[in-house]
């Protein structure tokens, strides 16, 4: 038997629930469960300081939600955290029906969405993760469906104890093999991303909340349109690359899977590396989806600087693109302009300000170029004809030591050729940037 975190959710009613300091907003539940294929049948959330530690809502509510399950016909309820195991564990006690978690909703997306090999592994290796914490709670589960209601039955140790020991021991396996098996697949997409590096072809990563528009910004600006596009959450899991030109230079962009609130930590990982390539390119726009209301923006963009945050992300150079632009009135633009005087406003559905994003995007690469001197030895011959691939003109000067070479190098390459510096660590002056090379 599968546990509730598996399986398709097809004609399921869910009941949305949620508890929290805060006046609940279950929309976005509402649309993961429809992006599942979950019909929703009605909702009702608690204020309270925090959920309680083990029904999730206190007593009192718990049997207004039980009358509302039955008024409304559903067959299942979500909540819109992560929950415990033991809150799991005894709300479906307590309410006789199927209980899913935020995280678990999340999951069966992905595990939808996922098409790449990679993508899938990656898919796996979060949802045995998720179930190993949980094994304990399906195996009280499925003893309770098996043997009727035993009360007292949490915490008992019986025989299916060793059962559980085997099971957690079977996924930890699972578990291993598959991250080997990822490792693999990374080996590969590092080898690719070392010859676009060496081919010096600078990255754009485009990282952004779930449908905010970023595989329709990716089609904008590289003017094709092949990368598929859906109002529905989590449409992209795996990272499409594309190449696209600014003023004669190549570019790479590369579209990443949508963040959210309360991402489940166990995809953060699994997806680390393939967030990876946003983490190493040259620059990240943000896009956010500027026709949402002000509060629900800010939360929005908050949400996805934390996943940028824990993904190490945090220092790369970034920038905030607006989409949606065209959803938005002209005061609505000016107070937006005020609040984040930075960003570019842009739709990618009208092309509006794709221009002006194409312009910042080129301004960022070309301040991000490092003045460098430097001191090659003949018999570095391969970094010599790096570097003149990496940074198109350059001055060079041949004297009995090797070639002395001035020459602007691609932030994210410069590392490489650091030990080659004259005088050490550059000299202390604030270059200015007018010498940027026209390609
Ligand atoms: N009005 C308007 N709609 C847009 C714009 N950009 C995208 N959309 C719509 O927003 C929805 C989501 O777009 P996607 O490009 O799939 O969004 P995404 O960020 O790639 O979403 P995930 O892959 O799910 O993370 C689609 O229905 C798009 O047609 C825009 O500039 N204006
Ligand atoms: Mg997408």
């Amino acid at each position: 038997m599968q546990s509730s975190t598996n399986g398709r959710r097809a004609r399921q009613r869910a009941f949305c629930i949620a508890a929290g300091p805060h006046e609940a907003d279950l929309g976005e539940l509402k649309e993961l469960l429809r992006t599942a294929g979950v019909a929703v049948a009605g909702e009702l959330s608690q204020r309270r300081p925090e959920p309680d530690p083990d029904r999730y809502f206190g007593k009192g509510k718990l049997a207004e939600l039980k009358q509302a399950i039955t008024e409304a016909d559903a067959n299942l309820v979500a909540v819109d955290d992560e929950l415990k195991p033991r809150q799991e564990r005894n709300l479906e006690q307590a309410l006789d029906m199927p209980v899913i978690d935020r995280t678990a909703i999340i999951l069966d997306i992905f595990a939808d969405h996922a098409h790449t090999a990679e993508g899938k592994l990656q898919v796996e290796l979060a949802q045995l993760e998720y179930n190993l914490a949980r094994m304990r709670g399906l195996w009280t589960h499925l003893e309770r469906l098996g043997a009727g209601r035993i009360d007292g039955g949490i915490g008992t140790r019986g025989p299916g104890e060793t059962q559980i020991e085997t099971d957690r021991r079977l996924a930890r396996d699972q578990i291993a093999a598959l991250k080997r098996r990822l490792r693999q697949t990374k080996g590969t997409r590092d080898t690719m991303r070392a010859e676009r590096e060496r081919a010096s072809v600078p990255q754009v990563a485009l990282a952004g909340y779930t449908n905010a528009g970023k595989s329709t910004l990716l089609n904008a600006l590289t003017g094709e349109n092949n990368v598929s596009v859906r109002d529905r959450l989590f449409h992209t899991l795996d990272p499409t690359t594309r190449s696209f030109e600014i003023g004669g230079r190549d570019y790479l962009l590369t579209d990443t899977v949508g963040f959210i609130r309360k991402l489940p930590h166990e995809l953060v990982d699994a997806f680390a590396a393939t967030l990876e390539e946003a983490l190493t390119a040259e620059l990240i726009v943000h896009v956010a989806d500027a026709s949402q209301d002000e509060d629900e923006l800010a939360e929005r963009i908050a949400a996805v600087d934390e996943v940028l945050a824990e993904i190490g992300a945090a220092e790369r150079p970034r920038l905030l693109a607006l989409n949606k632009i065209d959803l938005v009135d002209a005061d609505r633009r000016r107070e937006l302009s005020f609040r984040f005087p930075r960003a570019v406003q842009v739709s990618a559905a009208s092309g509006e300000g794709i221009g002006d994003l194409n312009e910042v995007i080129e301004a960022q690469f070309l301040n991000s170029l490092r003045p460098m001197e430097l001191l090659v030895p003949y018999a570095e011959g391969g970094s010599l004809s790096e570097l003149h691939e990496l940074a198109g003109e350059l001055e060079r000067e041949d004297t009995a030591s090797g070639v002395l070479i001035k020459a602007r190098v691609p932030a994210g390459a410069a590392s490489r050729f650091e030990r080659f510096e004259l005088n050490g660590d550059g000299d202390g002056s604030a270059d200015g940037n007018g010498t940027a090379p026209d390609a």
